[in-house]
């Protein structure tokens, strides 16, 4: 009898394997469902950054709710209370300014979901309402420009170099840290000078705004610009054009971020020098994010390796820059 038996099964499984009609797979479950809010798509980085979460999610097999808060806090927060009313396993965000995010935090912690800040993080006295944070050095940015900047001087051989800074959103951790990263490590060189610091909102429009005015107020003064990402460079180089100058030689363009959009440009020489600041952050975030699952231990702050392109490398080879 159990021979016949086998036979049976054996030809049924080669009828099935046949016909194609393999046993009905079960739907796989999700390694995890995660909350993920986007502060918003104002740059070629932050779009990036998008697209990786979003193709990252689906590699590692994590069920991705992500939510775009288009640049502002409030709609950050009330998505951060809906990952918490659908009982997410994780919630990750990139807070678009570092204050104002202790209430709704408490509120995941009382809801026990652990949370994994992206990209910028927040300031707080109670370290324990996030697990890690993971993103860019954006002091070690800043450091990275004025270092630049420096040699940049000595290859010139100037007694002075007059600098307008345009940074990013105000209060938020990339614009604190770039500015901060670039001021401290120039203050002992007697050559650099700031003129004026004023506010692009990392923002294009806003970069060409802001280079307008200080092209109108110091005009021939400017000798760098110090631009805290690619959108408010790429708004103030026709802006430097239009005014009479040549970016890249009559003025020093400096900027953060290095999308394939500026990358051309510093190959066209329009551009001085531009330093990483990596989008690519979903591989990171899901791995950490299935680690905190799993209740594993994670690091505290992940900083992903950055690196900085300028006139002085060759940049022939460059592989397309993915953002
Ligand atoms: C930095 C990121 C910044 C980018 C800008 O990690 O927060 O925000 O440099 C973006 O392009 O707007």
């Amino acid at each position: 009898m159990k021979g016949k038996a086998l036979a049976l099964a054996a030809l049924l499984f080669c009828c099935a394997f046949l016909c194609g009609c393999e046993p009905k797979q079960q739907a796989e479950e999700p390694a995890l469902v995660l909350g993920f809010s986007q502060l918003g798509s104002e740059s070629s980085f932050r779009i990036g950054n998008t697209k990786d979460i979003e193709e990252k999610a689906k590699t590692y097999g994590v069920s991705l709710m992500m939510d775009n808060a288009n640049q502002k806090q409030e709609n950050q927060i009330n998505a951060i209370r809906r990952f918490i009313a659908y009982r997410v396993d994780v919630i990750a965000f990139s807070p678009i300014v570092e204050e104002g995010w202790d209430n709704v935090l408490n509120e995941a912690r009382q809801a026990g979901i652990p949370v994994i800040l992206v990209d910028r993080t927040i300031k707080t006295e109670d370290e324990s309402l996030y697990l890690s944070q993971i993103g860019a050095d954006f002091y070690e940015e800043g450091v990275m420009a004025a270092r630049y900047l420096m040699r940049k001087a000595d290859a010139l051989q100037r007694d002075t170099l007059h600098i307008v800074e345009i940074t990013g959103t105000e209060n938020s951790t990339p614009m604190k840290q770039r500015h901060d990263g670039f001021w401290d490590t120039v203050a002992g060189d007697p050559r650099m000078v700031l003129l004026e610091s004023v506010n692009g909102d990392f923002l294009r429009s806003r970069g060409a705004e802001s280079m307008r005015y200080l092209l109108e107020k110091y005009g021939d003064q400017i000798d760098v610009i110090f631009s805290h990402n690619d959108e408010m460079t790429m708004g103030a180089l026709p802006e430097i054009e239009q005014a009479g100058y040549t970016p890249g030689r009559d003025m020093i363009l400096i900027s953060i971020d290095a999308g394939q959009e500026a990358i051309d440009i510093l190959k066209a020489g329009k551009i001085n020098c531009i330093v990483e600041c990596t989008p690519m952050l979903g591989s990171l975030l899901m791995e950490t994010a299935l680690n905190v699952k799993e209740g594993r231990e994670v690091e505290r702050v992940i900083h992903p390796a950055e690196r900085v392109f300028s006139d002085e490398d060759d940049l022939s080879a460059l592989l397309p820059r993915g953002y």
